[in-house]
């Protein structure tokens, strides 16, 4: 096999069929030269890295609208099913490299520069992070739309434009420490077009009078008005000049209202209302200990989802004189309950604004919108106090006990005299709305986000609703998109992979299972190696500028990054690197595969022992690192301020991947995934996606250990688990557990007594003293097998190899064929090859629990 050996001048990634932009290299270089002298009036030699960037910006921004313009006339021709994707977080990152390359302008992009002395990697770094999400479900969200606009289908984001995103970790002293995360600079969004004409109001308040006259009718009176504008972010197809858009509302003052104070109204309520309405689009939440009683965030939710369905049914409206047709023409689908009053909300539509009755309203309202479930912890699972919502949302409020009492008598008839499964399944109950129940009512279907996932729901929190609609349950399981995490965050494995299959795989990624066929092949593994050691070159250097830490790129680098949670059990983590400090310790003689384990995560900033987590890992980094005895076989790192920017780094040069959280409770993961994508590989519990990753890469190219969900489920119902036994009976146990209070760290015995507690008085809730021997054991058999360097080459390739069903295209054309029921043929899934997918799909198995 040919390796190009220069890795960076390859040819342009083009997939056949496609259509990059039509500019030459020359046009490219003259038209940014024109834009950034009309931007910012100087020389281009005297320009800041942040002027370069901003003009780059602006000239793609003028490719973007182009098109912009050209899909939305095609889409007003044609009047395709449109699909609005309603999520309270949306994970961007920058996007300045995804639109080049969806574009197929990157080489372009770059050669131009650098014929003006300007390199393009040096200008990425200058946009900020749009971290408008938590983690996840966030980052899902923004894979999904770049799914969407690459595969042609009408799909829109709706979301919330928060002035401030995710909070800035800073480590100071081991500790987290939160700082506003100012990513608008007070500046508008290079990408975003604000669209005042098309705002709109959004009420809060008053009262609801019923009149009579003939028809009945709800009248909202004596309410406060807050207008949503929205911000439209462009989401560029890959190659395909399709243009979606991400609509992200800000709130912002009635002016109506507002101008009454200049008319001698009372001036302190005016300005009360000014700040009021500013602070609802201000921040968004961190996942914290819980959401309950927080006003704001119910007001944020209803924002979102008032907006959002009001602008859809204007639009639809525009089109079409028939409601009857709004669920062949749209598909409503909410991220989480988040956006559960999307169902209320419809209905008031319906009902208050189009006058439709309620035998016809509900059915279109259900059959409109979809429902993903992401979680089953319950501390998760969203309620909100009735007289909360009674007082924000007086007229949502009715239709929500209206829907409640309807649903109540439908379940009467199914289970006659069954009080306590009715009850159990009510909206409303014990002065809370329950937001899951909310939304599996009023939508046509429910997912679960992988397959152990949904199959968890029906047997557990869903139980009672999906043995009474068993057929609205299904299950699909999560995808990320593999034109950012592998062909823009890891341009060398990408253009290696072109080298050896060709560019096909870009569209239709299941194709990257053709690269098993080089996994006897010493020549391509040794490629393979070389561009894992210059990712890991790149990251070494980044740590030593952040971290002030030299860590050897032939060592291991075993990376943890997502949110800090205990079910996510960095901790876990952490016992081993404290076990293996320890046998170092105690046998200067020993050798090991070296290692560098890496972490990053942010701590909600309630979650006080998820931010003792982080203070636990810098101190055994501080221990570890100036400990002369380990020969530098460890080194322990914490990278600060983990965000999207920062994991398409980290990913790219990771060896091993780490998902070990306890067994049932990570619904899925995505990280796994990108690891996979990326060749690293995983050791991790049979939780989540890791199942179908096992089954999709081979049970001998991932390395698994730990309970599995069934005994995990089991130990919760029934009891029995006794970790004290662990800790007296196995000697590495007893000595890690009593460091964490002994002093052997420096810093005091009570900073990681919870740690200890949490272990031996606290019944050690997710299972580190059962799962410890196991993990342990895995990463002595990880380690071996890296030291045959042959060997991990070839497991980290065949990881690549079939990884690509996990791509979201794959993920997005379940959605759009089984949920959204769209018409339109979606490209590359149904059409081109049928059934290529179906070929590595993970083998569906009954045993899906054991
Ligand atoms: C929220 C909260 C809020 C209250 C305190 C504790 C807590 C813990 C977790 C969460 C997150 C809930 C929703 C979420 O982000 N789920 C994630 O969704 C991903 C995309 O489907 C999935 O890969 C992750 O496994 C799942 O945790």
């Amino acid at each position: 096999m040919l390796i190009n050996s220069n890795l960076y001048n390859c040819e342009p990634l083009t997939a056949p069929g496609t259509k990059p932009e039509a500019l030459s290299v020359t046009e490219f270089r003259d038209s940014f030269v024109h834009k950034f002298a009309a931007m910012h009036g100087k020389p281009l030699s005297t320009a800041t890295d942040g002027e370069k960037f901003a003009a780059l910006a602006a000239l793609l921004r003028e490719i973007i609208s182009k098109n912009l313009i050209t899909t939305r006339q095609e889409r007003a021709r044609t009047d395709p099913k449109q699909v609005y994707y309603l999520s309270i977080e949306f994970l961007l990152g920058r996007l300045l490299a995804t639109n080049l390359v969806n574009l197929g302008l990157r080489e372009t992009c770059a050669e131009a520069l650098s014929q003006l002395g300007i390199q393009l990697d040096s200008l990425l770094p200058e946009e900020e992070d749009a971290g408008l999400g938590n983690g996840g479900l966030g980052r899902l969200a923004a894979c999904y739309l770049d799914s969407m606009a690459a595969l042609g289908l009408a799909g829109h984001g709706c979301g919330l434009r928060y002035r401030y995103g995710l909070f800035e970790q800073k480590i100071i002293n081991g500790y987290q420490h939160e700082y506003p995360d100012n990513w608008l600079q007070d500046r508008s969004y290079v990408w975003e077009y604000r669209r005042p004409d098309e705002q709109i109001a959004v009420r809060y308040g008053g009262t609801v009078r019923m009149q009579t006259n003939g028809k009945t009718r709800f009248l909202h009176e004596n309410y406060e008005q807050v207008m949503a504008v929205p911000y439209d972010v462009p989401v560029v197809g890959f190659q395909n000049k399709i243009v979606n858009t991400l609509r992200l509302w800000s709130a912002e003052i009635d002016i109506s209202h507002y101008t009454c104070c200049r008319q001698g109204a009372d001036c302190n309520s005016v300005i009360d209302y000014k700040h009021g309405v500013e602070a609802l689009t201000d921040l968004l939440y961190p996942d914290d200990t819980h959401y309950e009683g927080q006003l704001l965030r119910l007001k944020q939710q209803y924002f979102l989802v008032s907006a959002s369905l009001q602008s859809i049914v204007r639009s639809f409206r525009l089109n079409h004189d028939a409601l009857r047709l709004l669920p062949a023409k749209a598909a409503i689908h909410i991220n989480d309950t988040h956006p559960a009053l999307a169902v209320p909300e419809l209905m008031r539509i319906l009902l208050d604004d189009c006058g439709l009755g309620w035998d016809e309203a509900w059915p279109l309202t259900v059959a409109t919108i979809s429902y993903t479930n992401h979680t089953i912890l319950p501390e998760a699972l969203e309620t909100w106090p009735v007289t909360m919502v009674a007082q924000l949302l007086p007229r949502i409020h009715m239709l929500i006990q209206e829907i409640n009492e309807r649903t109540g008598r439908e379940l009467w008839h199914t289970y006659p005299g069954d009080w306590d499964r009715i009850r159990a399944m009510s909206i409303v109950a014990d002065g809370q709305v329950h937001m899951a129940h909310l939304a599996i009512a009023g939508s046509h279907s429910v997912n679960g986000v992988a397959r152990i996932h949904t199959e968890i729901l029906k047997q557990s929190v869903m139980r009672n609703f999906a043995a009474c609609t068993p057929d609205k349950f299904t299950n699909v399981t999560n995808g990320i998109t593999h034109r950012r995490w592998l062909l823009t965050a890891n341009p060398r494995l990408a253009a290696l992979i072109n080298d050896a299959i060709g560019p096909d795989w870009i569209k239709t990624p299941a194709k990257l299972a053709e690269l098993a066929a080089a996994a006897s092949d010493p020549g391509f593994l040794a490629a393979l190696a070389a561009v894992k050691l210059d990712n890991k070159r790149q990251l070494a250097r980044y740590i030593k500028a952040k971290n002030n830490l030299t860590v050897d790129i032939n060592s291991i680098f075993d990376s943890h990054i997502k949110r800090m949670h205990a079910y996510k059990r960095q901790f876990l983590n952490v016992m081993h690197i404290m076990d293996l400090y320890n046998r170092l310790r105690a046998d200067p003689a020993l050798t090991i595969a070296p290692r560098t384990f890496i972490f990053g995560g942010k701590a909600a900033p309630g979650y006080y022992k998820a931010k003792k987590t982080i203070k636990l890992i810098n101190t055994l980094a501080d221990k570890i690192n100036n400990d002369p005895a380990i020969r530098d076989q460890l080194k322990v790192v914490f990278l600060e301020n983990y965000n999207v920017s920062l994991a398409e780094l980290i990913i790219p040069a990771a060896d091993v991947s780490e998902q070990i959280s306890t067994a049932s409770r990570e619904a899925s993961g995505t990280g796994n995934m990108k690891f996979m994508m990326n060749g690293a590989v995983t050791i991790g519990t049979l939780d989540g996606a890791n199942i179908e990753i096992r089954e999709a890469a081979g049970a001998d190219n991932i390395f698994v250990f730990g309970l599995s969900a069934n005994e995990v489920l089991d130990y919760y119902q029934q009891g029995g688990y006794n970790p004290r036994e662990l800790y007296t009976s196995d000697p590495r146990l007893k000595t890690i557990t009593d460091q964490l209070v002994n002093g052997f760290f420096p810093v005091g015995p009570e900073e990681f007594r919870l740690h200890y507690d949490d272990l031996l008085h606290h019944g050690d809730e997710y299972f580190l003293l059962q799962d410890f021997a196991g993990y342990v054991d895995t990463q002595n058999r990880l380690a071996a097998a890296y030291c045959d360097q042959q060997r991990w080459q070839r497991l980290g390739l065949l990881n690549i190899a079939y990884s690509g069903w996990f791509s979201s295209d794959r993920t997005f054309a379940e959605y759009a064929t089984d949920i959204w029921q769209l018409t339109e043929p979606v490209p590359f899934w149904n059409q081109d090859q049928p059934g290529i997918y179906d070929q590595l799909r993970p083998l569906a198995r009954q045993d899906v629990l054991c």
